[in-house]
């Protein structure tokens, strides 16, 4: 169904003046839709989901609607003390009432309310953002942190439980095109000795919580800096948006891909990894950001896992690139041939990079009251 036709059908008033893709999501097709009355205008959000990601669509509706519930009733709660306006995106009913529509080719749209006035960026460069990144994650996570987990489905098994994408790869280089893929190219072939070197840490996370030390809490899921929103007039952040991800999970994936998308500032795309690399400033305006609001839910036993997060899931994300280009391109839309294996050699770029901070890391943790005995 073209989207013109699914942009009328939800309960906003006004006719259509305009349908423009937005966003540089990898994996769901976004829209500003705007409709005008005679007296005002309207726009809001459309948006397709990728049925070859999320294959039950109707599921992550059902936790987008409950989760948001929740936490506009929490955000309403602490309105009063609160430094600043947090606002989150409702779902915007069909005209008949529907949280989506299905269209005749089995698509998913769903319409999602505009946060006006706000600005999400790709990159970040100054620390006052990066905080800003950290406090808007921390918030989140706290907000939802009492949301019953058996209430919330799992809209894409697997996802963030850092072994199976190993799994994956080795899987996937078990085909004939992969294989030629990794032969045909001296940087494949460098990325997968750089895979070789790490297998057994990618364990870290999945055997602390199997030794009953972190625990499954509810999660965004995907937390990249395009996902956070600024405030144009004060600069602040004033919420994450993309939800499909929310899932009962470990919030330590959350914390290390809020680090890694955001204290990089030559951000995903770049094509020179020189420019690649982890800024300290910005990790510790991060931590700072976040630890303001998620010290009063994380335990002992969480701080002790807070830097190993961010390396894995640089590795993690890597590691998904680098088998999508090898499995030829079937879950992140590219644009350009290659693109994954570029995306792939920035994330393990970083991940050495984050390495190699390990111990400046460590100590920006402990400086904002992270504690991490037992070490
Ligand atoms: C995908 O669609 P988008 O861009 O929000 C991916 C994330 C990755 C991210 C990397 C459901 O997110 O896990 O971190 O790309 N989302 C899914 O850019 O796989
Ligand atoms: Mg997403």
């Amino acid at each position: 169904m073209i989207a013109e036709f699914v942009a009328t059908q939800f309960d906003v008033p006004g006719r259509l003046v305009a349908l423009q893709p937005i966003g540089t999501g990898n994996v769901n097709d976004t829209y500003r839709v705007i409709l005008r009355t005679t007296f005002s205008e309207e726009q809001y959000i459309l948006q397709r989901i990728n049925r070859a990601v999320f294959q039950d669509p109707a599921a992550v509706m059902s936790n987008m609607k409950a989760v948001t519930d929740h936490a506009h009733h929490r955000i309403e709660q602490e309105a009063s003390e609160s430094d600043r306006i947090w606002q989150l995106p409702r779902v915007i009913p069909t005209k008949e009432g529907d949280d989506y529509i299905v269209d005749e080719e089995g698509e998913y749209w769903r319409a999602l309310s505009m946060i006006a006035s706000t600005t999400s960026y790709e990159k970040v460069t100054v620390p006052e953002h990066a905080l800003e990144a950290g406090r808007v994650l921390g918030h989140f996570q706290r907000i939802i942190s009492d949301f019953p987990i058996d209430q919330l489905e799992d809209t894409l098994p697997g996802f963030h439980i850092a072994p199976g994408y190993l799994d994956s790869y080795d899987l996937t280089l078990q085909a004939g095109d992969a294989s030629l893929r990794l032969e045909a190219s001296s940087e494949a072939k460098r990325l997968s000795q750089f895979i070789e070197g790490r297998r057994n840490f990618v364990e870290v996370l999945e055997t602390a919580f199997e030794a009953g030390e972190l625990q499954l809490r509810p999660i965004h899921g995907d937390p990249k800096i395009t996902n956070v929103m600024i405030d144009q007039l004060t600069g602040k952040g004033t919420c994450i948006v993309d939800l499909d991800t929310v899932k009962p999970g470990l919030v330590h994936y959350d914390f290390g891909d809020a680090v890694r998308s955001s204290c990089n500032p030559a951000g995903e795309e770049t094509g020179d990894l020189s420019e690649v690399y982890l800024d300290l400033d910005l990790f510790e305006a991060l931590v700072k950001g976040y630890l303001t609001e998620a010290k009063g839910f994380l335990t002992e036993s969480d701080h002790r896992y807070l830097f190993d997060s961010v390396r894995l899931i640089t590795l993690e994300l890597g590691l998904r690139f680098f088998t999508d280009y090898l499995a030829g391109d079937i879950y992140f839309k590219t644009s350009y041939e290659g693109q994954n294996l570029n995306r792939a050699r920035v994330q393990f770029a970083l991940c050495e990079s984050i390495e190699a901070r390990e111990g400046l890391m460590r100590s920006i943790l402990e400086k904002y009251g992270v504690r991490e005995l037992n070490q």
